[in-house]
């Protein structure tokens, strides 16, 4: 039997990474509406990403895009961030919004293209040394809509040509995370479409380069956590983008859709050492809340993940090995199951509480009255949405 003392080790180090466009507006093709209290400025976003850790004590660092979260001076950001409790994780670059970017980025047929995404992720490491951040996250919307339209193999080569360069750059604690996915906005081939492609790429690069997945970008009934083992076996797991989905990459609210697969994620993160003192893989949330506010949807997805992570570390180790070596199929499955319908909540107010933080932090930060001043304090301006 694991107890709930057993896990408390592991659940008191475990930090989620909070990703600052979360706390803009957004929205899909068709509208993004405007929420009251939505920051105009990158520290706004930061003030609000320090909200989130502190009602939950689970989220000490923010991840920033770049240009979405440019700034002239990221030290000052450095401090800001660190003034509030809160440092400056994952930098995203990106090469999708740009005019210069409509056939491809870094796996561009034209060199000199190339050379201009390859010199964006150089003023990203730039920004790296200044915020004092380890990963560089590089998800490209390069690809292609027709088949015949560009050479898959010559866009391969330019790719881990381009990805060397990068990789050179970096400095000795740096490390660089390859986010693959499947389609979108490129609808006939991606250049990193799945895990496979990611992998050989980051492998040829050296010890410095991961993988990143992002639960939402796999193909629907695609066995998640089966790359998770995959990645995590071959020690190439450098983070997740966490999100639910429930028909394309819809960036709702991780363990929202189908918080059995969350579970089942989490548990082969437990038993790959994901959560190891010493593991490579870093928790990050890639979400956006289009009709929702912001800050509970993010004190929401953080409570999710620690929720999952405590069933998934409850299951019963020892009695499942032995029924899996009986191959009791049944009994093997019942203890998994067991873990999964454990209600871990009680448990977690009371370890809440015992360390200050709020044991309700979705009805205290409600309670708080913090939205409605935001609402008052932030009028005028402009509200920040997912661009720069
Ligand atoms: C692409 O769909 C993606 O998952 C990448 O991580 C981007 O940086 C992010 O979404 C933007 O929300
Ligand atoms: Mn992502």
């Amino acid at each position: 039997m694991t107890t709930f003392a057993d896990i408390a080790p592991v659940l008191e180090r475990q930090a989620i990474e909070l990703p600052s466009w979360a706390f803009g507006n957004s929205g899909t093709r068709f509208k993004v509406f405007g929420t009251a209290g939505t920051p105009r400025t990158a520290e706004e976003k930061i003030a609000d990403a320090a909200t989130v850790n502190d009602y939950t004590g689970l989220a000490p660092s923010v991840a920033l895009h770049i240009p979405w979260d440019l700034v002239d001076d990221f030290s000052e950001l450095r401090s800001h961030a660190e003034g509030l409790g809160v440092s400056l994780g994952t930098i995203n670059s990106n090469t999708f919004q740009d005019d210069r970017y409509k056939f491809g980025s870094l796996a561009h047929s034209d060199r000199s293209v190339r050379q201009e995404a390859i010199d964006h992720h150089f003023r990203c490491i730039d920004v790296m040394d200044a915020t004092g951040s380890r990963d560089l996250k590089i998800w490209l919307a390069d690809g292609s809509n027709y088949p015949g339209q560009d050479s898959l193999r010559s866009r391969q080569d330019h790719l881990a040509e381009s990805l060397a360069a990068i990789y050179d750059r970096l400095g000795d604690d740096q490390r660089l995370v390859l986010e693959y996915k499947f389609f979108e906005p490129a609808f006939y081939h991606t250049d990193v479409p799945d895990w496979g492609t990611s992998f050989a790429q980051v492998s040829a690069l050296g010890p410095k380069a991961y993988t990143c997945l992002d639960t939402g970008h796999h193909a629907p009934g695609t066995n998640i956590e089966f790359i998770v083992m995959q990645l995590l076996r071959l020690g190439k797991l450098g983070s997740f983008d966490f999100n639910s989905r429930f028909y394309a990459d819809d960036d709702l609210i991780v363990g929202a859709a189908d918080p059995f697969q969350l579970f089942r994620i989490l548990f082969e993160v437990v038993n790959g050492g994901g959560l190891d003192p010493d593991s490579p893989v870093a928790f990050m949330l890639d979400q956006c809340h289009n009709v929702e506010d912001k800050i509970p949807g993010q004190i929401r997805s953080v409570l999710n993940v620690q929720e999952m992570t405590a069933r998934a570390l409850l299951v019963d180790r020892v009695a499942l090995t032995a029924a899996q070596e009986q191959h009791d199929v049944l009994g093997a499955n019942g203890i998994l199951m067991d873990a999964f319908y454990t209600d871990v909540r009680p448990a977690l107010a009371e370890w809440r509480a015992a360390r200050g933080l709020p044991a309700d932090p979705m009805a205290a930060y409600l309670a708080s009255g913090h939205q409605r001043k935001l609402a008052e304090e932030r009028v005028g301006g402009k509200q920040l949405s997912w661009s720069a």
